[in-house]
């Protein structure tokens, strides 16, 4: 079993997605272990996006997952990663294969309403970011 941290992003959030990117997950046989919305903090935006921090986007990327709430999650199953990244689809709603939540929901690059994190060593980091062990199931 492997765990991996999910967020639906604040455009997700703002455009009543929340229940369908759930039930995808969900329908997949992937367990919500945990969650909770919030607002991230400019501390909290820039630690989860400190692998992007040189790059010209990343201003305007924590300016827009600090501009409203979002649904954070810890999701269960077996090759959990690779199979949300999947699920997810491309980084480009534009590319995204079809089908995928990003090609179906997305708009564009800077509005693809979902994260996954990209590795196993990124979804311990970003669990323990957002999680404390208390807020998951065991
Ligand atoms: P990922 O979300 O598919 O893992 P990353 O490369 O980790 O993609 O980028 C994090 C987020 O930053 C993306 O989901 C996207 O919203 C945004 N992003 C990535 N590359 C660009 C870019 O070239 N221009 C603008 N925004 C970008
Ligand atoms: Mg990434």
């Amino acid at each position: 079993m492997e765990r991996t941290f999910v967020m639906i992003k604040p455009d997700g959030v703002q455009r009543n997605l929340v229940g369908e990117i759930i039930s995808r997950l969900e329908k997949k046989g992937l367990k919500i272990v945990g969650l909770k919305m919030l607002k991230i903090s400019l501390d909290l935006a820039e630690q989860h996006y400190q692998e992007h921090k040189e790059k010209p986007f990343f201003p305007k990327l924590v300016e827009f997952i600090t501009s409203g709430p979002v649904v954070a999650m810890v999701v269960e199953g077996i090759k959990t990663v690779s199979t949300v990244r999947e699920m997810m689809g491309a980084t480009n709603p534009l590319e995204a294969a079809p089908g995928t939540i990003r090609a179906t929901y997305g708009m564009y690059m800077e509005r693809n309403v979902i994260h996954g994190s990209d590795s196993l060593a990124s979804a311990r980091r970003e669990i323990n970011l957002f999680f404390k062990p208390e807020e998951m199931l065991n």
